[in-house]
């Protein structure tokens, strides 16, 4: 673990990555609360553009997921921005009733600047962001720097843009 991962308040500001994605209901309105939600922190800077996405896992029978990825310059540390994603999926009502499959919301902690996390319920960056293109599509959109080309096309999942939110 380097830096502050940990759950106190720090006055680092860094660049952090919120992964949204919704495959169930109106896929579109949950992504839009879901963002007007994290606005309220006053620490979002930019919004991807919007992906129709091939689900990644799951069971083979489940619609095409939308996501988005969301950039924050913001001093919460990794935990609170779990905290922050745990709120978002609890106000989308969220029920799992499949691992993997479909849901509401999925919010994720993709990136906190540099800091590395290996907690139990928390692991940033996160494990299996390089594996999804309907991770690395939005998040190269908004940080080209972070997103290695030759992971983008190594990705797995068709991903079409659908415009913006
Ligand atoms: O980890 C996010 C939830 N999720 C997704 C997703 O958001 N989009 C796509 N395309 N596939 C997914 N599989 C899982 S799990």
């Amino acid at each position: 673990m380097t830096g502050d991962p940990g759950g106190r308040a720090s006055s680092t500001v860094r660049r952090a990555f919120i992964g949204l994605g919704s495959n169930l209901g109106d896929r579109r309105a949950a992504l839009r609360r879901a963002v007007a939600q994290l606005r309220e922190g006053g620490d979002v800077t930019a919004v991807s553009p919007l992906y129709e996405t091939e689900p990644v896992g799951g069971p083979a029978d489940q619609g095409a997921f939308l996501n988005v990825v969301v950039e924050l310059a913001t001093s919460d540390s990794p935990r609170q921005l779990l905290t922050r994603c745990q709120a978002l999926e609890e106000a989308a009502h969220r029920v799992r009733t499949v691992r993997f499959g479909p849901r509401t919301l999925d919010a994720d902690v993709l990136l906190v600047g540099d800091l590395v996390v290996d907690e139990p319920d928390l692991v940033v960056p996160h494990p299996r962001m390089w594996e999804r293109r309907f991770v690395l599509a939005p998040l190269a959109d908004l940080a080209p720097d972070l997103v290695p080309q030759e992971n983008l096309i190594a990705a797995g999942g068709n991903v079409v843009h659908a415009g913006r939110l």
